[in-house]
């Protein structure tokens, strides 16, 4: 018989505290580690920075620690801050220096891989920020909130909550404020605010990091339209793969390891790649699987329902296979084939209410 304790029966991944006591939790600390999940995203990377900066404003010594590769361009928006980048391939440790980790835009074990047992043994000095629906107990202390459309989009309040002016760290160009690295989460999770998770709390939020200074156009041009033509090339790939399920409302694309090696494309300049086949009005969704050494990585996307229509929950789908994210946007692995993948696909779709 497997005894479980109550805590791991009750246990729900919602907030245990307010920002008032993480601020406490900040303030008092020495050194703190800031990390987020591997292979992170723009908001990922924004959240690191962003809580990196409010240290420095602070002065607390702060790291930021990245696991994994992540969208070259993404390192425009690192400014003079301590980021240490971790090759999962040859993994070093953060050691005992640090009196406080701050974990961002994620709260489950399987997405911090690499730092987990690190974090496992110090979970009394880690506390959570996410806006995910799912995670684990992996801090003491935990604010989720699922309705901020970006992880930065609940550390503002963490700036407010610190008196921390938004405008702080820009240089004589007006760049690497604080600002900038909320927006770039905000503006990256959103799909520059065209989602359905930009509603008015994230436009208002989006209006005081411009009013503190960020260049809302330089940046979209240095995150969107600095990309290598591979990648462009990798999408070309992408979109001739592309086949419907689920009585054509379902966009289905695969990616093969011959598809990067033709290309020269790499998997992590696949941001975005999902949402392509969203332009055509018959489609309600949108799936990209992507081979990787023996495992399957599926991306799910959905439209928002349109006047009283029906949605796909993607992150319920996603959760068929192990995985999890938001309504419209969810990602998850399945083991095996991209043959064996598309099967399990359309066999779970077949079962949803689409
Ligand atoms: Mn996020």
């Amino acid at each position: 018989m497997k005894i479980v304790s109550p805590e791991e029966t009750l246990f729900r991944y919602q907030s245990n505290c307010n920002l008032a006591d993480i601020a406490t939790r900040i303030r008092s600390a020495k050194r703190v580690l800031v990390t987020t999940h591997s292979k992170p995203d723009g908001d990922a990377i924004g959240s690191v920075l962003a809580v990196l900066r409010m240290c420095r404003a602070l002065s607390i010594e702060a790291e930021g620690w990245i696991v994994g590769p992540f969208e070259e361009n993404l390192l425009e928006v690192v400014g003079s801050d301590a980021v240490v980048r971790v090759d999962p391939k040859a993994p070093h440790f953060p050691g005992d220096a640090f009196d406080l980790a701050v974990v961002v835009d994620t709260g489950a074990w399987s997405q911090i891989e690499l730092l987990a047992p690190w974090i496992r043994a110090r979970v009394d000095s880690v506390v959570n920020l996410d806006h995910h629906a799912r995670g684990d107990a992996i801090a003491s202390a935990r604010v989720v909130d699922v309705t901020c459309g970006s992880c930065t989009a609940l550390l503002v309040r963490l700036a407010d909550e610190l008196q921390i002016d938004l405008g702080f760290g820009a240089n004589d160009a007006g760049r690497y404020s604080l600002a900038e690295a909320l927006y770039v989460g905000l503006a990256t999770d959103t799909g520059w605010f065209r989602f359905a998770n930009a509603r008015a709390g994230e436009f208002a939020i989006a209006a005081r990091l411009l009013t503190a200074g960020v260049h809302k156009d330089e940046i979209y041009a240095r995150l969107e339209q600095c990309h290598r033509l591979e990648r462009v090339l990798l999408e070309s790939r992408a979109l001739s793969s592309l086949r419907t399920l689920a009585c054509g409302t379902v966009a289905l694309m695969s990616l093969s390891k011959e598809d990067f090696a033709a290309t020269g494309g790499l998997p992590e300049e696949l941001a975005g790649v999902v949402n392509l086949p969203m332009m055509a009005a018959s489609l309600r969704a949108s799936v990209l699987l992507v081979e990787q050494d023996g495992v399957i990585k599926v991306s799910f996307r959905s439209k928002p329902a349109v006047a009283g229509g029906d949605f796909l929950d993607v992150n319920q789908l996603a959760a068929t296979f192990g995985g999890g994210g938001h309504v419209h946007a969810a990602g998850a692995r399945i083991k095996g084939t991209l043959a064996h993948a598309a099967a399990e696909i359309e066999r779970a779709l077949a079962q949803s209410s689409l």
